[in-house]
């Protein structure tokens, strides 16, 4: 394979870019003009094109591959052919007669759609064209992009929680096309001038900290969570999925002093009994301050909620602080949780999940209007007058067979502001949960500290 350099300068022959005074669409004058359509007139360029961005890719999430119309459809289709991804076609309008289809081929709700796009500038265009790819029911996690022309929409996606993959950035092939003198020092000048004063710089948003978040805390069970942030330096809950008290005490004592909360499935404990299992570990959490959140993931109307809530062998609340809830019951099913915090469950972790773009919109809706909510649980940024729970997460990076979907802490911190993060199988299945916690709970509180 030639270097990135060398097929660039091959590329750059079918006069993709050119230098000189160009006034775009906006009315603003441009010292250069980018159309990557020449690329598909040279089938050899147009190969190689495709080998250098699968060459980038983790190709093993991807189930389709789709090109955002109409510059980077041939790049997809030719990514298609040499990984044997199969791609999918989006169509600029929907088809006003039979299916309505904004998507054309073979795909399932769920599967994992790799975007291509040819050009980014503000990122705009590719923002609506993920929202439709995801209105479909697919997922995005990944773009891939020729050339950015650093106006920001790179920033903006990576935000928004994308993994933005570009071949080429455009201060990348001035410096290729000044070294082989194509552009004189003058001509670099008056490009880097116009990058610097027309780079859209993007309005970073920064996160609030946790100090910020108490302040406008309105619920104690939030604000109490937040306080135990910040006493222990740890923005850690660990999921308990283990399935005998004994198990689950012995867990809770060794990660206690990592965590603020650790969550249970108080269901699946096979010798469940409220005092043996239920005061021991209110006493470990009171020893080692922090919270318990059950993962009950209610989903009724209002009335079964609260039996659920209230009786039954668990009495969840009796000792629970938080309790997980969907909100598909609407708001008026919320009511029921009283004294507890409420996490909505907002997006799913899991692979094929339904929480696509248009319900996570609608479920943030309930869980703003709610006073019971505290948070919700999602795999994209929230509001910030919500706490943001991010389960999925291990330090490892393949799924488990079974849908699980895992980010790292990194990630998470850095794409989706993330204020705790849920680890079960990285720390209750390590071989030393202890240290696995200490790990989780430093690499998590780096990466909050690196997002601020
Ligand atoms: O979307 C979700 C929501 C939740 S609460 N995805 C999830 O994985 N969870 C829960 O987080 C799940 O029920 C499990 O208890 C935990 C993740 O466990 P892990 O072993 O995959 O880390």
């Amino acid at each position: 394979m030639k270097s990135k350099k060398e097929f660039f300068l091959e590329a750059y022959k079918l006069g993709i870019i050119k230098f000189g005074r160009f006034t775009l669409k906006s009315g603003i004058e441009s010292p250069f003009y980018v159309d990557l359509r020449p690329l598909a007139s040279d089938p050899k360029i147009l190969k190689s094109l495709a080998g250098y961005l699968l060459e980038m890719l983790p190709l093993d999430n991807f189930d389709l591959i789709c090109g955002v119309p109409y510059a980077a459809l041939p790049m997809a289709t030719a990514m298609s052919l040499e990984s044997y991804i199969p791609l999918v076609i989006k169509r600029k309008e929907a088809k006003a007669y039979g299916t309505k289809k904004l998507i054309e081929g073979i795909y399932r709700k769920g599967q994992n759609c790799l975007l291509v796009e040819d050009v980014i500038t503000s990122g705009k265009s590719l923002v609506e064209t993920i929202e439709e790819v995801e209105n479909e029911g697919l997922k995005v996690s990944d773009i891939i992009v020729v050339l950015d022309r650093q106006q920001g929409g790179r920033e903006m996606l990576q935000q928004r929680g994308y993994n933005v993959h570009t071949l080429f950035t455009i201060t990348e092939v001035v410096q290729i096309l000044k070294e082989v003198d194509h552009l004189t020092d003058e001509e670099v000048e008056r490009i880097n001038d116009f990058l610097n004063g027309n780079q859209v710089k993007f309005a970073e948003q920064k996160r609030l900290t946790y100090e910020e978040k108490l302040k406008n805390c309105d619920h104690s069970v939030g604000c109490r969570l937040l306080e135990i942030a910040l006493e222990k330096k740890s923005n850690l809950i660990v999921s308990a999925d283990v399935l005998t008290t004994d198990e689950l005490l012995r867990l809770a004592d060794k990660v206690g002093p990592q965590i603020v909360a650790l969550k249970t499935h108080i269901d699946i404990i096979t010798d469940f009994d409220p005092d043996k299992t239920l005061l021991p570990l209110k006493d470990l959490a009171t020893k080692h301050n922090f919270l318990l959140m059950e993962d009950r993931k209610f989903a009724d109307i209002g009335n079964t909620q609260e039996l659920q809530f209230t009786h039954g062998m668990y009495r969840i609340s009796n000792w629970a602080d938080m309790v997980t809830s969907h909100v598909i019951g609407g708001s008026r099913a919320l009511d029921a949780f009283l004294n507890v915090g409420v996490i909505a469950i907002v997006g799913m972790s899991s692979n094929g999940a339904l929480t696509d773009a248009h319900y996570r919109e609608e479920a943030l809706k309930v869980a703003e209007s709610h006073p019971n909510v505290i948070g919700a649980v999602s795999q994209n940024t929230v509001p910030e007058n919500l706490l943001l729970f991010t389960p999925g997460v291990s330090f490892d990076s393949e799924g488990d067979g079974k849908g699980q979907q895992y980010r790292s802490p990194e990630h998470v911190f850095r794409n989706l502001q993330t204020d705790f993060i849920i680890v079960g199988r990285g720390i209750y299945k390590a071989e030393d949960p202890e240290t696995a916690a200490l790990a989780y709970r430093s690499k998590a509180w780096e990466a909050y500290q690196q997002s601020l």
